[in-house]
Order: C-alpha cells, then sequence, then structure tokens
C-alpha cells in the first residue's frame, strides 16, 4: 500500500512545549494543517510548565526570547520569570489555536516506519497513521538525580529542582542544595533571604556573570504596544550582541573569551570580599567552558551569614542530613538536587524503529547526533527540533527552533513539488557534517577551557554546533537538496 504524504502529509508532533507550539503555527502558514500533538502532560509549555522552582528565570533576554509571529510587548522585565513565560506560551498556544490539535496526558511509546508510513503507538494503546513525525521533546527534560549512597534514607523532603514540591515550605528551615549550576544559582538567589540555613554542597565552582535584570516601565511597555517595531528591534538587537561576543567566545575567539572571563572575574570579586570563601567560588577552568551562569543575586545569597559552601565531597546522605568525606553530618530539614538533567534523551525512551528495523537507541549509544541537527539516517520523515549539536548554550532556543521548522517546511515542500514519498538523509552526508563538526569543536572553549560539563557526551565531545550560530541559521534557509535521498511517489494506480 502507498500513501501520498505530498499534498497534505498527516503530521505528528511530539511535544507541545515551545518548538511544539511554535511548530503548529508555522507549518499551518506554509499551508500544512493536518496536524496532531501529542503531549505528555496537560498543558503546553514544555519546560516552563515543568520546572516551577522558586526564582525560575530565563537568562536570555525577554524580547529574543519570544516568537517572531506573537511579538510581546508586556514583558515585564527585561528577562523574563518562569510563570510568565509559561503565561507567554499558553496565550501563544490559545491565541493561535494550537490547543485544538493537542492531544493532552498522551506520551508517545513507539514509532515505527512501516511501508512508508509512521505508525504511532500511544501510552493508552491507541495506535496511528502518520507520515511525517516532528520531534519537538526538548533537550532536559529526564531529571538526573545524584548516585549518592542513603538519598533514600533522608527523613525530610528532598526533591529534584524540576520536580518542585509545591507544599514544601522552606521559610526558616535549613536547606542543603547539591549543584551550583544555573538552577541552583537561581534557587540560592531566591530563597536564602528566607530560610534558616543555606548549605550549598559544591563539586565544581561555576562562572557567573551578572545579570543586569530590571522592570520595564510602564512608558516602555505603552511605546512597545504603540511601535510594534520596537520589540522587534530589540529581537535583532539582542542577537546582534549575542552574535558579537558570546558566540565567538565559546567558538574559539580568545579575544571574546578574555572578555567574558573578566566580567566573570569583577562580579566575583565586587560582591566576594572574603579571600578564602572567593577562593572556594574561583574556578579553575576557563569562562564559558559550563554553560555560563547569569545571575546578579547568587554571589550575594552566599556571602549570608546563614549561608555554607560545602566543597568537601559528600560521603553519604542520611535521615538527618548529608555527611561529608570530612566526617561531618550537615542536618538538614529540606534537600533540594539541582543536578541536572540526562542531556543525551532527546525524545528517548520512546522506542524510534526507523527502516529496516534500526533502532533509535542503538543507533544513538550514549552519544546522540544528527544530520544538520534536524534528521536521521534510517529514519526518513523524521524531523527533529532542538536535536543534537543543534546550536544552544547561552543563545535563544526559540530562535533555533524557528529556524529549523523553516528548514522542515522547505523539506515538506520539496516533497510537494517533487512528488516524494519519503526524504532521508544519506549515511554519507550524516557522517561528513558530524565529522567536520567534531574536527571543529575541538577548537572550542567547551573542550580547550578545561571543565567537564553536560555538553560532554559519551563520546567525550561536546553535543553542540561548534561553528557560528550564524552559519546555523543561515544553512537553514539553504535546504541541501542533495544531502537527501528522496523516494518518488509510487502510482497507486499501477499497482
Ligand atoms: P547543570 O548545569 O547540569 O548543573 C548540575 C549541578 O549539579 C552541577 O553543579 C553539578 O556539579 C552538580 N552535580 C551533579 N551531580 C552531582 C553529584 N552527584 N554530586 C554533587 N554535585 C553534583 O544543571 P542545571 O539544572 O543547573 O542547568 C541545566 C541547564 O538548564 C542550564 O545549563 C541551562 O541551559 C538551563 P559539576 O559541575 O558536574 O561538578
Amino acid at each position: 500500500m502507498s500513501h501520498q504524504p505530498s499534498g497534505n502529509p498527516r503530521i505528528a508532533i511530539i511535544g507541545a512545549g515551545m518548538s511544539g507550539i511554535a511548530a503548529v503555527i508555522k507549518l499551518r502558514k506554509a499551508g500544512y494543517n493536518n496536524i496532531t500533538v501529542f503531549e505528555k502532560s496537560e498543558k503546553v509549555g514544555g519546560t516552563w510548565r515543568a520546572n516551577r522552582y522558586p526564582g525560575l528565570s530565563c537568562d536570555v533576554p525577554s524580547h529574543w526570547y519570544s516568537f517572531t509571529f506573537a511579538p510581546n510587548p508586556d514583558w515585564s522585565h527585561k528577562y523574563s520569570y518562569g510563570p510568565e513565560i509559561q503565561a507567554y506560551m499558553e496565550k501563544t498556544a490559545a491565541d493561535f489555536d494550537v490547543l485544538s490539535v493537542c492531544r493532552f496526558n498522551t506520551s508517545v511509546e513507539a514509532l515505527d516506519y512501516i511501508d512508508e508510513q509512521w505508525r504511532l503507538v500511544t501510552q493508552h494503546g491507541d495506535e496511528e497513521i502518520f507520515d511525517i513525525v516532528i520531534s519537538a521533546t526538548g533537550i532536559l527534560h529526564h531529571p538526573s538525580k545524584p548516585d549518592i549512597a542513603g538519598l533514600d534514607s533522608f527523613e525530610g523532603k528532598s526533591f529534584h529542582s524540576a520536580e518542585w514540591d509545591m507544599e514544601a515550605d522552606l521559610t526558616g528551615k535549613r536547606v542543603g542544595i547539591i549543584g551550583t549550576g544555573s538552577t541552583a544559582s537561581q534557587i540560592i538567589g531566591d530563597i536564602t533571604p528566607r530560610v534558616a540555613e543555606m548549605n550549598v554542597f559544591q563539586r565544581t565552582p561555576q562562572w557567573v556573570a551578572p545579570l543586569p535584570q530590571r522592570a520595564y516601565s510602564k512608558f516602555e511597555k505603552t511605546m512597545m504596544r504603540l511601535l510594534p517595531f520596537i520589540p522587534r528591534l530589540l529581537y535583532w538587537l539582542n542577537y546582534g550582541m549575542f552574535k558579537l561576543v558570546f558566540g565567538p567566545a565559546t567558538t574559539g575567539n580568545k579575544r571574546a573569551q578574555e572578555k567574558i572571563s573578566q566580567i566573570c572575574h569583577t562580579h566575583l570579586e565586587e560582591n566576594v570580599k572574603d579571600p578564602e570563601l572567593r577562593a572556594k567560588l574561583t574556578p579553575n577552568y576557563q569562562a564559558a567552558c559550563k554553560r555560563l551562569i547569569f545571575a546578579s543575586d547568587f554571589y550575594p545569597a552566599m556571602t549570608q551569614e546563614h549561608t555554607n559552601l560545602i566543597t568537601e565531597r559528600i560521603s553519604q546522605i542520611e535521615a538527618k542530613g548529608i555527611r561529608t568525606a570530612d566526617g561531618k553530618l550537615h542536618e538538614l530539614d529540606i534537600l533540594i538536587l539541582a543536578t541536572g538533567f540526562d542531556s543525551s534523551a532527546f525524545i528517548l525512551p520512546t522506542k524510534v524503529t526507523g527502516e529496516n528495523g534500526s533502532d533509535l537507541a542503538e543507533f544513538w549509544g550514549r552519544a546522540p547526533r544528527a544530520h544538520r541537527g534536524v534528521a536521521l539516517p534510517n529514519f526518513p520523515n523524521f524531523w527533529m527540533l532542538e536535536g543534537p549539536t543543534s546550536p544552544i548554550g547561552n543563545l535563544s532556543l526559540i530562535m533555533i527552533s524557528e529556524h529549523q521548522i523553516d528548514y522542515i517546511i522547505s523539506m515538506l515542500d520539496l516533497m510537494g513539488q517533487k512528488g516524494l514519498t519519503s526524504l532521508v538523509p544519506t549515511r554519507q552526508a550524516y557522517d561528513d557534517y558530524n565529522n567536520a563538526m567534531r574536527e571543529r569543536v575541538k577548537d572550542t572553549v567547551w573542550v580547550t577551557g578545561g571543565c567537564d560539563s553536560w555538553y560532554i557526551d559519551e563520546s567525550g565531545l561536546p553535543n553542540l554546533y561548534p561553528f557560528p550560530p550564524q552559519q546555523y541559521l543561515r544553512d537553514m534557509h539553504d535546504p541541501h537538496e542533495n544531502e537527501y535521498e528522496a523516494t518518488p511517489r509510487r502510482n497507486i494506480a499501477a499497482e
């Protein structure tokens, strides 16, 4: 049996987070309206729905962390707080009628490519057929819990930052937090003033740049509403700044790296006067090697009388608290695990089976890669948003997703124009693309900076785009037809 995806293909989108919402809106605008979104939870929003910890905010400027098709003159701050972004996601999904195609509380168990179609099986055992699958699951959505002896024996409340216990009252409590990444720094900055004791268990110090947060005035918001070009201008200005400073710093430019180092050093020196504490907070690797943290209230929180920075190795967790290698028991009422995420899962554990029985989990191992961040050999008509080696880091992921969606739309258009049933990148194109990245990534600060981070997977290399991000964005608008194998539509009448 054959079918004709080239006309109005049946499209399944997995995930109703930022990328999934954008995909529905842009696909519809391009004329593709046979869409179903499968969302494991009860509403849209993805990472902004799942994360509810105190202090949650986005360190990418609000007007850049916005959809191009839904500029928002009402952002309250230069850097948005989590609940406001979640409200924006929900409003955008409602305004653009995304909700009507979403199937909530429905996670996808399996995807099988059979006879040039994708058979999708949900957690409820329902089966449906699609021509095109777009994975919009996001990257960091599987909490990673530390493998520390005795974790379950702790008597107080203990939870991962992404599974925040909304019932937990931190006021006046002895709180412990494991981790000092972006998440921990936001939590520490927010909760320290109201807890009795803030115990920060740091394995590796992080470089922290100041976050120039401020509220937008009523006048500014009115102007942005009256003159819609202002939010648009801010979008491109913020991107321009990133292009000038941050992009080059991470991809090998020594002067830009030096600039970032200087900013972080000054921030530390101005805020932490005690030389012993400052030494403990000073990393021994280059700034921006790990994902750079932007936070202005982290260091002030670390210098509070009731804050303890514990750098001794954790030996075990006990009923009453955390015991460190020096034998000391740090008694706690609440333990927060800000220990990050599994950054190699993407759409897994959904079982994805491509051509000739290729299994995605096996194909990837623990070092996932993709062709141009969006496609995979042996997995025809399967596209990814924010897939492996997409440009991420301190960049607006909304911007990246939107460009990837444009690329996928060009490919769908190509299928329509040429009457194709399927498109799949060739193994050669995939290898060439990834070999070039493997070579180039060695010169980036993520490798030369001398740190370990969630960017680095089991290949020993960072799963990141190592060229200037603008090159990626350009490529997303220059589809590379010769990198794909196409299957012409079969003539049903002749079969
Ligand atoms: P990160 O950036 O992966 O940070 C996790 C933190 O937890 C980091 O400080 C780790 O120390 C620490 N960690 C992890 N496991 C342990 C164990 N077993 N013992 C002690 N300390 C541990 O996650 P975040 O949630 O902060 O941020 C993730 C991304 O979300 C962020 O980059 C933004 O893009 C948004 P380590 O440095 O590994 O020594």
